[in-house]
């Protein structure tokens, strides 16, 4: 009967260096000096001369390639100088520090970025089987929210439609099998077909059905056209303006998501690609909601998670405004939360969390912030009508969102 058997008799650590120092990968005698003093490092036995050769003038290919035999097996290395990337091979029989080599091999050729893969050899299949194990199974797609707790999102991709790099961030559209087609930033998932509308609808419909008035809406990120979509679905919203600073992405949604991007066909809609800090500091007492569609808080998003952009939103909005931003995954992101909450709570005199349901965010749920002026979520319940079908939020969903389980209580109030 096959099973499983833990028993390994080999490592391999494929080491991707992207961006090396340039100098040191063109130089015979660094690479030599490399392979010496990760031999002893790790604890592995050089055999024999290290061989290293140039692979040609022509500088598509030109660079040294290396060979070293170990008594354990070997260790090879790719140093391209086209690119300035080296890709390093260490296999042994004999078990060694990994983490060792990845940090020498990077403290060594100073990357830019660096990718390791490792491969644990196991024991040999049941006779007449053949076994093929995976390690990193091509065509999937990684969401890696936390690769050092043992955490990764892994959706299979059919193909890479577009991937696109703006002067702010890197685009990618896919699509896949289960979800249809997807759209990351940065290599973090924004959005899929298959569940936007459980993100959407829940950033746009619990504000606009709980304040009495609301005409005049301000997203700030959001260039798919997804919240805009949702909130233009009420009669009584007059004006939308979307800011968000990267007009790719608004390109991109409207070439691949037809679905999400039908709202920029709407004339009242407007479409600011500006920094959405600069755009509220000429903004005062305009708007009934503000809604912040954001990626996650790295990069530039960061500040948006902040209390002086928060005092911003604040006094951008009427008396009585209400201020909805994504606020991330209450299992995953607790230290996020609480932070911005706190600041938050410094700014809004009220100030409430509630979540949706999405499986291809990390852990499957994300929560947004919802501050106010004036109305409470719980208290000011005031349903309207939107057009068209809503596939999530409904009256039990409204009241239900914002209650939270006792460890996520404890991060927010
Ligand atoms: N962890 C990813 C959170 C992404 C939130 N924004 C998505 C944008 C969709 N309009």
């Amino acid at each position: 009967m096959a099973g499983v058997d833990f028993r390994e008799w080999g490592l391999l650590a494929s080491i991707d260096l992207f961006k090396c120092n340039p100098q040191t990968i063109r130089s015979k005698e660094k690479i030599q000096e490399y392979v010496i003093k990760l031999c002893d490092l790790i604890g592995v036995k050089r055999f024999g001369e290290t061989t290293i050769v140039d692979f040609g003038q022509d500088e598509k290919v030109s660079g040294f390639s290396m060979v070293q035999l170990i008594e354990t097996s070997l260790i090879s290395g790719h140093f391209a100088n086209a690119s300035n990337n080296s890709y390093i091979d260490i296999f042994s029989c004999k078990e060694y520090d990994i983490d060792k080599a990845v940090d020498f091999s990077k403290q060594f050729f100073e990357p830019e970025n660096t990718i390791s893969h490792v491969v644990v050899r196991k024991l040999e299949p049941v006779k007449g089987e053949t076994s093929r194990i995976l390690e990193n199974p091509r065509n999937w797609l990684f969401e890696n929210f936390g690769m050092d707790k043992g955490r990764s999102l892994a959706i299979k991709v059919n193909e890479m439609l577009a991937e696109e790099k703006s002067p702010f961030q890197r685009i990618g559209i896919f699509s896949t099998p289960a979800f249809g087609k997807l759209m990351t930033i940065d290599g973090i998932v924004q959005l899929t077909e298959f569940d936007e509308f459980a993100y959407h609808e829940m950033i746009s419909h619990p504000a606009i059905n709980v304040k009495p008035s609301v005409e005049k809406v301000l997203i700030i990120g959001g260039g798919d056209g997804g919240a805009a979509r949702e909130v233009l679905k009420y009669e009584q919203v007059k004006q939308v303006d979307l800011c968000d600073i990267d007009a790719k992405v608004i390109e991109l949604s409207k070439k691949y998501f037809p679905k999400l991007s039908c709202a920029f066909k709407d004339k009242r809609l407007k479409v600011f690609n500006e920094d959405g800090f600069k755009f509220l500091d000429s903004r005062t007492g305009e708007y009934d909601l503000i809604i912040v569609d954001s990626t996650d808080p790295t990069g530039f998003a960061e500040n948006l998670f902040k209390e002086g952009f928060f005092k911003k939103v604040f006094n951008a909005l009427k008396d009585d405004g209400i201020f909805v931003n994504q606020l991330e995954s209450m299992y995953y992101n607790p230290d996020i939360i609480s932070k911005s909450v706190k600041a938050l709570k410094n700014v809004f005199p009220i100030l409430n969390y509630y979540y949706t349901l999405v499986p291809t965010y990390p852990s499957g749920i994300i929560g947004f912030g919802f501050a106010s002026k004036k109305y409470s979520p719980l208290t000011d319940y005031n349903p309207k009508q939107a057009n068209g079908v809503l596939k999530y939020y409904n009256e039990e969903i409204h009241k239900a969102c914002f209650v939270l389980p006792e460890f996520a209580k404890k991060i927010i109030y």
